[in-house]
Protein backbone atom coordinates (compact mmCIF):
# COMPACT_ATOMS: atom_id res chain seq x y z
CA UNK A 1 0.00 0.00 0.00
CA UNK A 2 1.34 3.11 -0.89
CA UNK A 3 0.92 6.34 1.18
CA UNK A 4 0.02 9.37 -1.46
CA UNK A 5 -0.21 12.69 -1.12
CA UNK A 6 -3.22 13.52 -1.97
CA UNK A 7 -6.36 12.36 -0.28
CA UNK A 8 -9.88 12.08 -1.10
CA UNK A 9 -12.12 15.16 0.17
CA UNK A 10 -13.03 15.09 3.47
CA UNK A 11 -11.04 11.65 4.50
CA UNK A 12 -9.71 13.05 7.56
CA UNK A 13 -10.03 10.52 10.17
CA UNK A 14 -7.51 7.64 11.25
CA UNK A 15 -8.15 3.96 10.63
CA UNK A 16 -9.92 3.21 13.95
CA UNK A 17 -12.20 5.99 13.71
CA UNK A 18 -13.52 5.32 10.38
CA UNK A 19 -17.23 4.53 9.04
CA UNK A 20 -15.88 4.24 5.27
CA UNK A 21 -12.39 3.57 4.02
CA UNK A 22 -11.29 4.46 1.03
CA UNK A 23 -8.78 2.19 -1.43
CA UNK A 24 -7.18 2.95 -4.68
CA UNK A 25 -6.53 0.04 -6.82
CA UNK A 26 -4.19 0.74 -9.49
CA UNK A 27 -4.15 -1.99 -11.61
CA UNK A 28 -5.07 -2.54 -15.62
CA UNK A 29 -3.26 -5.39 -16.77
CA UNK A 30 -5.82 -6.97 -18.71
CA UNK A 31 -7.28 -4.23 -20.40
CA UNK A 32 -8.16 -5.39 -23.72
CA UNK A 33 -8.66 -2.47 -25.41
CA UNK A 34 -6.81 0.42 -24.24
CA UNK A 35 -5.32 0.84 -20.88
CA UNK A 36 -5.11 3.51 -18.30
CA UNK A 37 -7.62 2.36 -15.82
CA UNK A 38 -4.19 2.72 -13.62
CA UNK A 39 -3.96 5.87 -13.43
CA UNK A 40 -7.95 6.73 -11.81
CA UNK A 41 -7.67 6.31 -8.23
CA UNK A 42 -5.39 9.50 -8.55
CA UNK A 43 -7.37 11.16 -11.03
CA UNK A 44 -10.40 10.60 -8.86
CA UNK A 45 -8.41 12.12 -5.79
CA UNK A 46 -7.43 15.12 -7.33
CA UNK A 47 -10.87 16.22 -9.11
CA UNK A 48 -12.72 15.52 -5.97
CA UNK A 49 -11.23 18.47 -4.90
CA UNK A 50 -13.79 19.75 -7.22
CA UNK A 51 -16.69 19.76 -4.49
CA UNK A 52 -17.63 21.83 -1.42
CA UNK A 53 -17.27 19.75 1.92
CA UNK A 54 -21.24 20.42 2.41
CA UNK A 55 -23.25 18.28 0.80
CA UNK A 56 -26.44 19.30 0.69
CA UNK A 57 -28.54 17.33 -0.11
CA UNK A 58 -28.17 15.07 2.76
CA UNK A 59 -27.21 17.88 4.89
CA UNK A 60 -24.10 16.30 5.85
CA UNK A 61 -20.30 18.01 5.83
CA UNK A 62 -18.35 15.31 4.20
CA UNK A 63 -15.66 15.66 7.31
CA UNK A 64 -18.16 14.34 9.49
CA UNK A 65 -18.55 11.24 7.40
CA UNK A 66 -15.74 9.64 9.19
CA UNK A 67 -13.08 8.89 5.78
CA UNK A 68 -10.49 7.44 5.90
CA UNK A 69 -8.19 7.05 2.83
CA UNK A 70 -5.69 4.19 2.79
CA UNK A 71 -3.93 4.88 -0.13
CA UNK A 72 -3.63 2.83 -3.45
CA UNK A 73 -2.56 -1.03 -4.38
CA UNK A 74 -0.57 -0.32 -6.94
CA UNK A 75 1.81 -3.39 -6.83
CA UNK A 76 0.12 -6.31 -8.24
CA UNK A 77 0.64 -7.55 -11.99
CA UNK A 78 -2.15 -10.83 -12.65
CA UNK A 79 -5.83 -11.18 -12.35
CA UNK A 80 -5.25 -13.39 -10.07
CA UNK A 81 -2.63 -11.43 -8.06
CA UNK A 82 -5.10 -8.10 -7.56
CA UNK A 83 -8.24 -10.51 -6.85
CA UNK A 84 -6.06 -12.00 -3.90
CA UNK A 85 -4.67 -8.80 -2.75
CA UNK A 86 -8.58 -6.93 -2.73
CA UNK A 87 -9.57 -9.70 -0.74
CA UNK A 88 -6.85 -9.91 1.81
CA UNK A 89 -6.71 -6.13 2.33
CA UNK A 90 -10.72 -6.15 2.26
CA UNK A 91 -11.62 -8.69 4.79
CA UNK A 92 -10.17 -7.02 7.92
CA UNK A 93 -12.03 -3.85 6.78
CA UNK A 94 -15.45 -5.75 6.40
CA UNK A 95 -14.92 -7.32 9.48
CA UNK A 96 -14.32 -4.25 11.59
CA UNK A 97 -17.77 -3.42 9.95
CA UNK A 98 -16.45 -0.65 8.28
CA UNK A 99 -17.27 0.28 4.76
CA UNK A 100 -14.63 -0.30 1.83
CA UNK A 101 -14.82 1.87 -1.15
CA UNK A 102 -12.53 0.81 -4.00
CA UNK A 103 -11.71 3.11 -6.70
CA UNK A 104 -10.49 0.66 -9.54
CA UNK A 105 -8.36 0.02 -11.99
CA UNK A 106 -9.88 -2.36 -13.64
CA UNK A 107 -13.06 -4.14 -12.96
CA UNK A 108 -11.46 -7.47 -12.15
CA UNK A 109 -10.81 -6.01 -8.37
CA UNK A 110 -14.54 -6.32 -7.92
CA UNK A 111 -13.96 -10.27 -7.74
CA UNK A 112 -11.58 -9.58 -4.49
CA UNK A 113 -14.25 -7.27 -3.38
CA UNK A 114 -17.48 -9.37 -3.34
CA UNK A 115 -15.38 -12.31 -1.98
CA UNK A 116 -14.54 -10.27 1.20
CA UNK A 117 -17.66 -9.45 1.62
CA UNK A 118 -19.46 -12.80 1.03
CA UNK A 119 -16.47 -14.12 3.60
CA UNK A 120 -18.30 -12.01 6.22
CA UNK A 121 -21.93 -11.63 5.09
CA UNK A 122 -22.55 -15.00 3.72
CA UNK A 123 -26.19 -13.73 2.33
CA UNK A 124 -24.62 -10.39 0.05
CA UNK A 125 -26.00 -10.03 -3.66
CA UNK A 126 -23.59 -8.54 -5.36
CA UNK A 127 -25.27 -5.89 -7.59
CA UNK A 128 -22.86 -4.25 -10.71
CA UNK A 129 -23.62 -1.69 -13.48
CA UNK A 130 -21.99 -2.72 -16.55
CA UNK A 131 -22.92 -2.28 -20.14
CA UNK A 132 -20.69 -5.60 -20.86
CA UNK A 133 -21.87 -8.92 -19.06
CA UNK A 134 -18.14 -9.97 -18.40
CA UNK A 135 -19.63 -13.53 -18.97
CA UNK A 136 -16.28 -15.02 -20.44
CA UNK A 137 -14.67 -18.02 -18.87
CA UNK A 138 -11.55 -16.74 -19.66
CA UNK A 139 -9.97 -13.97 -22.16
CA UNK A 140 -6.42 -14.63 -23.64
CA UNK A 141 -5.62 -17.34 -21.16
CA UNK A 142 -6.70 -15.24 -18.44
CA UNK A 143 -9.56 -16.48 -15.94
CA UNK A 144 -9.39 -13.13 -14.52
CA UNK A 145 -9.63 -10.89 -17.00
CA UNK A 146 -11.71 -7.88 -16.46
CA UNK A 147 -14.05 -9.81 -19.21
CA UNK A 148 -14.67 -12.52 -17.26
CA UNK A 149 -15.76 -10.42 -13.87
CA UNK A 150 -19.45 -11.36 -13.64
CA UNK A 151 -18.63 -14.72 -14.42
CA UNK A 152 -16.05 -15.29 -11.42
CA UNK A 153 -18.18 -13.35 -9.09
CA UNK A 154 -20.69 -15.68 -9.48
CA UNK A 155 -18.43 -18.22 -8.21
CA UNK A 156 -18.80 -16.74 -4.79
CA UNK A 157 -22.29 -15.78 -4.63
CA UNK A 158 -25.95 -13.63 -6.19
CA UNK A 159 -25.10 -11.46 -8.42
CA UNK A 160 -27.64 -9.11 -10.48
CA UNK A 161 -26.21 -7.09 -13.48
CA UNK A 162 -27.63 -3.75 -14.44
CA UNK A 163 -27.48 -1.49 -18.04
CA UNK A 164 -26.34 -4.54 -19.81
CA UNK A 165 -25.99 -3.90 -23.55
CA UNK A 166 -22.60 -5.89 -24.89
CA UNK A 167 -23.09 -9.78 -24.47
CA UNK A 168 -20.48 -12.39 -25.11
CA UNK A 169 -22.36 -15.82 -24.61
CA UNK A 170 -23.99 -16.97 -21.18
CA UNK A 171 -26.96 -14.71 -21.63
CA UNK A 172 -28.69 -17.90 -19.80
CA UNK A 173 -26.61 -18.22 -17.54
CA UNK A 174 -26.86 -14.65 -15.15
CA UNK A 175 -29.44 -12.62 -14.00
CA UNK A 176 -29.24 -9.36 -15.62
CA UNK A 177 -31.63 -5.88 -17.07
CA UNK A 178 -30.12 -4.34 -20.20
CA UNK A 179 -29.24 -0.58 -20.25
CA UNK A 180 -32.94 -0.38 -22.12
CA UNK A 181 -35.13 -1.97 -19.43
CA UNK A 182 -33.99 1.11 -17.03
CA UNK A 183 -34.36 3.50 -19.48
CA UNK A 184 -37.27 2.72 -20.24
CA UNK A 185 -38.87 0.81 -17.15
CA UNK A 186 -36.62 2.60 -14.15
CA UNK A 187 -35.29 0.97 -11.60
CA UNK A 188 -38.36 -0.74 -9.95
CA UNK A 189 -37.71 -3.76 -10.87
CA UNK A 190 -34.01 -3.91 -9.83
CA UNK A 191 -35.22 -2.54 -6.41
CA UNK A 192 -38.10 -5.26 -5.72
CA UNK A 193 -35.59 -7.78 -6.89
CA UNK A 194 -33.06 -6.61 -4.22
CA UNK A 195 -36.20 -6.44 -1.38
CA UNK A 196 -35.01 -10.06 0.27
CA UNK A 197 -31.39 -8.90 0.64
CA UNK A 198 -30.54 -7.26 3.45
CA UNK A 199 -27.05 -6.50 2.30
CA UNK A 200 -25.50 -5.31 -1.22
CA UNK A 201 -22.14 -4.92 -2.61
CA UNK A 202 -21.99 -2.71 -5.25
CA UNK A 203 -19.88 -2.60 -8.03
CA UNK A 204 -20.12 0.06 -10.32
CA UNK A 205 -17.86 -0.27 -14.15
CA UNK A 206 -18.52 3.24 -15.76
CA UNK A 207 -18.79 1.72 -19.25
CA UNK A 208 -22.33 1.36 -18.11
CA UNK A 209 -23.01 5.34 -18.01
CA UNK A 210 -23.75 6.67 -21.47
CA UNK A 211 -20.35 7.54 -23.29
CA UNK A 212 -21.95 11.05 -23.33
CA UNK A 213 -21.29 11.50 -19.78
CA UNK A 214 -18.64 9.23 -19.33
CA UNK A 215 -16.54 9.17 -21.97
CA UNK A 216 -13.25 8.45 -20.29
CA UNK A 217 -13.49 4.27 -19.94
CA UNK A 218 -11.64 1.59 -21.62
CA UNK A 219 -14.33 0.08 -23.47
CA UNK A 220 -16.85 2.75 -24.38
CA UNK A 221 -20.49 1.20 -25.28
CA UNK A 222 -23.22 3.80 -26.60
CA UNK A 223 -26.77 3.63 -25.79
CA UNK A 224 -26.05 3.44 -21.98
CA UNK A 225 -28.11 5.02 -18.98
CA UNK A 226 -27.69 8.44 -17.62
CA UNK A 227 -25.93 9.34 -13.94
CA UNK A 228 -29.31 10.26 -12.55
CA UNK A 229 -30.25 6.33 -12.68
CA UNK A 230 -27.43 4.81 -11.25
CA UNK A 231 -27.66 8.12 -8.33
CA UNK A 232 -31.02 6.73 -8.11
CA UNK A 233 -30.45 3.31 -7.34
CA UNK A 234 -27.75 4.28 -5.14
CA UNK A 235 -30.20 6.53 -2.94
CA UNK A 236 -32.58 3.96 -2.55
CA UNK A 237 -30.16 1.55 -1.29
CA UNK A 238 -27.44 2.97 0.51
CA UNK A 239 -28.25 1.83 3.38
CA UNK A 240 -27.53 -1.94 2.52
CA UNK A 241 -24.62 -1.22 0.57
CA UNK A 242 -21.96 -2.75 2.73
CA UNK A 243 -18.64 -2.06 0.41
CA UNK A 244 -18.74 -0.84 -3.07
CA UNK A 245 -16.12 -0.55 -5.52
CA UNK A 246 -16.07 2.43 -9.02
CA UNK A 247 -14.30 0.87 -11.78
CA UNK A 248 -12.74 1.55 -15.73
CA UNK A 249 -12.53 5.01 -15.12
CA UNK A 250 -10.05 5.72 -17.78
CA UNK A 251 -7.90 8.90 -17.56
CA UNK A 252 -5.78 8.62 -20.57
CA UNK A 253 -9.48 9.20 -22.09
CA UNK A 254 -11.08 11.31 -20.32
CA UNK A 255 -11.56 15.17 -20.54
CA UNK A 256 -12.16 15.57 -16.82
CA UNK A 257 -15.97 14.78 -16.36
CA UNK A 258 -15.44 11.46 -16.15
CA UNK A 259 -13.42 11.18 -12.87
CA UNK A 260 -15.44 13.95 -12.09
CA UNK A 261 -18.70 12.12 -12.04
CA UNK A 262 -17.03 9.04 -10.47
CA UNK A 263 -16.01 11.26 -7.42
CA UNK A 264 -19.60 12.36 -7.11
CA UNK A 265 -20.83 8.84 -6.97
CA UNK A 266 -18.62 8.12 -3.99
CA UNK A 267 -19.87 11.24 -2.21
CA UNK A 268 -23.30 10.72 -2.75
CA UNK A 269 -23.21 7.13 -1.63
CA UNK A 270 -21.12 7.92 1.62
CA UNK A 271 -24.19 11.04 2.11
CA UNK A 272 -26.67 8.60 1.25
CA UNK A 273 -25.70 6.09 3.56
CA UNK A 274 -24.77 8.29 6.46
CA UNK A 275 -28.37 10.67 5.92
CA UNK A 276 -30.31 7.44 5.93
CA UNK A 277 -29.08 6.16 9.09
CA UNK A 278 -29.29 9.66 10.43
CA UNK A 279 -33.08 9.51 9.68
CA UNK A 280 -33.42 5.96 11.61
CA UNK A 281 -31.88 7.39 14.58
MN1 LIG B 1 -17.67 -3.02 -18.84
Amino acid sequence: MHAQKMSFIGASVDYNSARFVIIGVAYDASSSFRPGARYAPRALREVSENFEEYLYEYDLDIKDARVHDLGTISHCTSGEDVVETVYTELLPIVRDKKVPILIGGEHTIAIGGYRAVRAVHKDAIAVVFDAHSDMRDEYLGDRYSHACTVRRMMEHGDVLCVGVRSFFGGEGEFEYYTSEDVMNNGIGAVLEKLEDFEKIYLSVDMDVIDPAYAPGVGNPEPYGIPPSLLREFILSVAEKIVAMDICEINPVYDNGITAILGAKIILDFIGAKCYGEMMRR
